[in-house]
């Protein structure tokens, strides 16, 4: 039996309308969708208004059919919102998928700075022979950082330290030495033997070998036999566990005023193994520090008997043991902060 027009309708109309759906693919246009075949002023209805005015034989069937259409397009409705949601899930799930498996970003670990480690490594040996780490100021006075350590004003020895004052009696210290002092006065009249690390400040031209901000290790040991063996002892076996068994060690006679007889010490030159080359200046030599006997009235100075105590001192720069130990050559690099000098010391 041939169907009514209205029923033709029908089908035609929920053929369209699926074949629409299945392009949709976003839930905005699924949304327009439903309001244009399934809303109150909606396809669907627009034919149903005619459905009243069929004859009444024919209203059962075209009842029936329009049902079966307005279930059909409600189902196949809900079941393209759930497959479009479906699809977004597992779009989104693909962008944020962790590959658990992936190794993580190695974890940058800080490092001691090199001339710490220098520090650590110099007073681990000083350590090793009995020296105690006594810290002392970096601030200091004109009388401990000069004037006790024989260098009065106008002295011409004044000239080897050029000096950063804060006023006229207060300066950074330019040298270690006058923790000397400090350490005899709070051990006085007990036996010394202590370093003194920290930092120095001096106002002159930076160069490759020259910082106006260094560190320095000042040793002392007071007692009453206390000699320049002793001296030579300390600095040798220092200078070989530091530099190597084979290093020679070679006492120089030099001037300072605080020491007498004053010496600075040289090893034969580390490239060149004394042969000489660029670093040694063609001596064979390299100076590692100055040292000497504490001066008589330094001794004074500090609260000791120069005729019961003796003493020897000495003071080295950490910068300039690194710079011949690892080949470094030019001393800027310590405290220009970068970071590809700063991470070669592990
Ligand atoms: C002194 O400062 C004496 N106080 C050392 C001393 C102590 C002698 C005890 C006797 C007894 P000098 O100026 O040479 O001496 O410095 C000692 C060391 O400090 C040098 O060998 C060097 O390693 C380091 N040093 C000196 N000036 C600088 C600088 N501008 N930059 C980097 N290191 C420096």
């Amino acid at each position: 039996m041939a169907e009514t027009p209205l029923v033709e309708q029908l089908v035609t109309l929920r053929q369209q309308a699926l074949a629409e759906l299945a392009q949709l693919a976003d839930l905005n246009a699924l949304d327009a969708w439903r309001i244009r075949y399934l809303g109150r002023k909606g396809a669907l209805r627009q034919v149903l208004r005619d459905l009243g005015r069929l004859p009444p034989a024919q209203r059962p069937r075209a009842g029936q059919v329009s049902n079966e259409v307005k279930e059909a397009l409600e189902a196949a409705f809900a079941a393209r919102v759930q497959a479009v949601k479906q699809a977004q899930l597992e779009a989104a799930l693909a962008r944020e998928r962790l590959d658990v498996t992936l190794p993580g970003y190695p974890v940058s670990l800080g490092r001691l700075h090199p001339s710490t480690q220098t520090l650590r490594e110099i007073v681990a040996i000083f350590a090793d022979m009995g020296f105690q780490v006594f810290e002392s100021r970096e601030v200091e006075t004109d009388l401990y950082n000069f004037e006790l350590l024989n260098i009065p004003p106008y002295h011409p020895a004044r000239d080897m330290w050029d000096t950063f004052y804060l006023n006229e009696r207060v300066v950074l210290r330019t040298h270690t030495s006058p923790g000397q002092i400090r350490a005899m006065q709070a051990y006085c009249p007990h036996p010394i033997r202590v370093v003194l690390p920290g930092m120095c400040y001096r106002y002159e031209a930076v160069t490759a070998r020259s910082e106006i901000m260094f560190h320095q290790v000042e040793g002392l040991a007071v007692g009453t036999h206390v000699t320049m063996a002793d001296l030579k002892g300390v600095l040798v076996t220092f200078a070989r566990r530091m530099f190597g068994e084979q290093r020679r060690v070679r006492f120089r006679c030099s001037h300072f005023p605080f020491t007498e007889p004053s010496v600075e010490v040289d090893i034969d030159c580390l490239v060149c193994s004394g042969q000489g080359c660029a670093v040694c200046k063609h001596t064979g030599w390299v100076e590692i520090l100055g040292a000497g006997m504490v001066h008589p009235q330094v001794l004074r100075n500090g609260g000791y008997d120069p005729e019961v105590f003796t003493g020897f001192a000495f003071g080295l720069g950490p910068e300039r043991i690194a710079m011949l130990k690892y080949g470094i050559d030019d001393i800027r690099y310590f405290f220009s902060n970068d970071l590809r000098f700063l991470e070669q010391f592990g």
